[in-house]
């Protein structure tokens, strides 16, 4: 199956040809980061522009995220298969979408991409209240705790949950990297983050740098 092909099944909400497609381009030796860049996000950004325009809906959304996840779920194993990870210590990056906001996908790659590079990563899901983190970086002690938000509302709980996990003490050593569709460095700055990135890619060269700095 095509790229564009691909895109159109991610736009109809069509599981079976996501699930088909991918599993074509692999078999054909397509690379899995081909398949998602040339594929599957670009037919995410259509159903991005059509909800914004209000010529698809909720439910088709739902559907188009519900197809997109076969498709990640078969790209994962290849996204993930360089993982031996940076020489020395192993360090643990909890990430979690934050309270009020469901949207995954992004944050999903973003998990992807620190697992290929050999990060524990602590996945914490969506909707993630403060607490939750809390009981996460006690627990796991992360080098970085990430904050994934896709929505302008939700970026407001993004700066109470920073506030909140810095008023619970638990911060000491621990660097804070934000992002999501509407999040920017501008914003990053405003609220104290430690990092902020635009995509996968640049959180995981982000996480890297700011464990560097220490
Ligand atoms: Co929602 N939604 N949605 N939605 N949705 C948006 C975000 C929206 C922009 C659509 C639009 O109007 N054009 C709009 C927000 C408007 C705004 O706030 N200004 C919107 C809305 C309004 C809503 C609801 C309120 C709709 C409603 O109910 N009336 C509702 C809210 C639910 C809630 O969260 N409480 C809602 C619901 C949903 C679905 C559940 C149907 C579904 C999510 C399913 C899921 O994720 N499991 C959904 C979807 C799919 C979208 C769009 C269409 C696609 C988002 C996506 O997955 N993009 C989205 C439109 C858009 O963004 N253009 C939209 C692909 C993904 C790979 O990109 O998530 O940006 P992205 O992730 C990137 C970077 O941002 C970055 O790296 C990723 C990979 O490169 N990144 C990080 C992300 N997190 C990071 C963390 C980091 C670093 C980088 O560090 C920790």
């Amino acid at each position: 199956m095509d790229r564009e092909r691909l895109s159109q099944a991610v736009i109809q909400g069509d599981r079976d040809a996501v699930r088909a497609g991918v599993r074509e381009a692999l078999a054909s030796g397509d690379a899995a980061t081909d398949i998602l860049n040339s594929g599957l996000l670009p037919g995410m950004d259509v159903v991005g522009q059509r909800f914004g325009a209000k010529v698809m809906f909720i439910t088709d959304v739902l559907l188009s995220a519900r197809a997109m996840h076969v498709g990640l779920g078969l790209l994962r194993p290849h996204l993930v298969q360089a993982r031996g990870g940076p020489a020395g210590p192993r360090h643990v990056v909890v990430v979690g979408t934050v309270k009020g906001d469901l949207h995954d996908i992004g944050k999903n790659l973003v998990v992807m991409m620190l697992e290929s590079a050999g990060f524990d990563v602590i996945d914490l899901g969506t909707n993630v209240s403060t607490e939750k983190f809390i009981q996460a970086i006690r627990e796991h002690r992360p080098s970085v705790v990430g904050l994934s938000a896709l929505l302008t509302t939700t970026m407001r709980q993004m700066r109470q949950t920073l506030e909140d996990l810095r008023k619970a003490g638990v911060m000491d050593g621990v660097k804070t990297m934000i992002g999501g569709a509407p999040v920017t460095q501008d914003f990053a700055d405003t609220i104290g983050a430690d990092g902020y990135a635009p995509d996968a890619a640049a959180a995981l060269a982000r996480v890297k740098e700011l464990i560097e700095v220490g």
